[in-house]
């Protein structure tokens, strides 16, 4: 049974290592499905991914909806393969279950990207969660660094919460803004200018030359008022333009700087411990949950006192400590 496993993980990794795009494609697919069935290959070979692991750069791409994301994203890595690196585009998009509009819009958006052989394009995961997208979207990581890709851009779709979920996953992120909205910051939230390493605003390229300039100084001032990020940097506003490359090198620079400054101050490895370790903690925490739900005794219980509550008959709180306690018996029996 394990050499019929290890035999299968071979199958998929052997060609995907070799670069073969659609092998890639299949293997993510796999660890994309939620077929209990699947599970067990899929992790053998995020094992075996993970033995092989690359150098690599994981960037987040974040910003309020068309702001630019995929746009620059096509230009950035266009810049990147001219600078010797393999390209992975990965997307976070936990509105996806509604339809999957966005996928399309990105591959229309990512046209250079589509046809360079150093890039690779995977729009995200078109079912569950945001916590089950995101750890499939990490394991998708895993697999794009097994097959050479040493740059991973992950674009966030919808506001605020995947931006969250992003940092889990990378070692930089990328803020994206339009300047000349009047208030600077257009609403967006503190933790994600908190999370940003580089921040550009982009579309500069119409006559708004003034307004860009008011809003970077706008920007860096309330930067400066805000705490560095944990590794005691605070990050640099640039300007740039998808649409004429204005700014691009000089983007792209500012976050190779960015992280090879991380990776030798060893910053990197502590953020991507970190991560691990939220990462086995949010994994034991759904488990519970589900095991608490899908116990018997649990499932017995449930809709009588949720009734009760409903029906004002017994208080929420005194109702869980009545389920948890009674569930904590039968653990302790058991
Ligand atoms: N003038 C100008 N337009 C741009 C630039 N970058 C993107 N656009 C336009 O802005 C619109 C949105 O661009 P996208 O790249 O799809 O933005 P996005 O942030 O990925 O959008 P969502 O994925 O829907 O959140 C498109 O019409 C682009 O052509 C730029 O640098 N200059
Ligand atoms: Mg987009």
């Amino acid at each position: 049974m394990k050499d019929q496993l290890s035999s299968e993980v071979n199958e998929l990794l052997d060609p995907l290592r070799e670069g073969d795009r659609v092998a890639l494609g299949r293997a993510i697919t796999l660890v994309e499905s939620t077929r209990a069935s699947d599970r067990p290959l899929a992790r053998a070979l995020i094992h075996s991914a993970l033995q092989e692991s690359r150098p690599s750069v994981r960037i987040g791409i974040t910003g309020i909806p068309g702001v630019g994301k995929s746009t620059l994203i096509d230009v950035l890595g266009s810049h990147m393969i001219k600078a010797g690196h393999r390209i992975a585009v990965l997307a976070i998009d936990p509105s996806s279950t509604r339809g999957g509009g966005s996928i399309l819009g990105d591959k229309t958006r990512m046209e250079q990207l589509a046809g360079e052989p150093n890039a690779f394009i995977r729009p995200s995961p078109t079912s569950g969660t945001l916590g089950g997208v995101a750890r499939r979207t990490r394991e998708a990581v895993i697999l794009c660094e097994a097959a050479g890709y040493d740059r991973i851009l992950i674009e966030t779709v919808g506001v605020g919460q995947s931006e969250a979920a992003v940092d889990h996953l990378t070692d930089l992120n990328l803020l994206l803004m339009i300047g000349g909205t009047g208030d600077g910051l257009q609403g967006i939230k503190r933790g994600i200018m908190e999370a940003a390493d580089v921040i550009a605003i982009t579309k500069t390229d119409g006559d708004n030359d003034q307004r860009n300039q008011r809003a970077s100084m706008d920007l860096r001032q309330a930067i400066s008022l805000l705490p560095p990020r944990d590794n005691g940097v605070r990050p640099p506003v640039l300007l740039c333009s998808a649409l004429t490359g204005k700014g691009i090198p000089e983007l792209a620079a500012a976050l190779e700087e960015a992280a090879s400054r991380d990776l030798e101050s060893g910053h990197q490895l502590l953020r991507r411990g970190d991560q691990d370790q939220w990462w086995m903690r949010s994994t034991i925490e759904e488990a519970l949950i589900d095991d608490f739900y899908n116990s018997p005794l649990v499932k017995d219980l449930m809709p009588e006192l949720e009734a009760r509550v409903r029906a004002g008959e017994i208080g929420p709180f005194d109702a869980a400590e009545e389920v948890l306690r009674r569930y904590r018996e039968v653990g302790r029996e058991s």
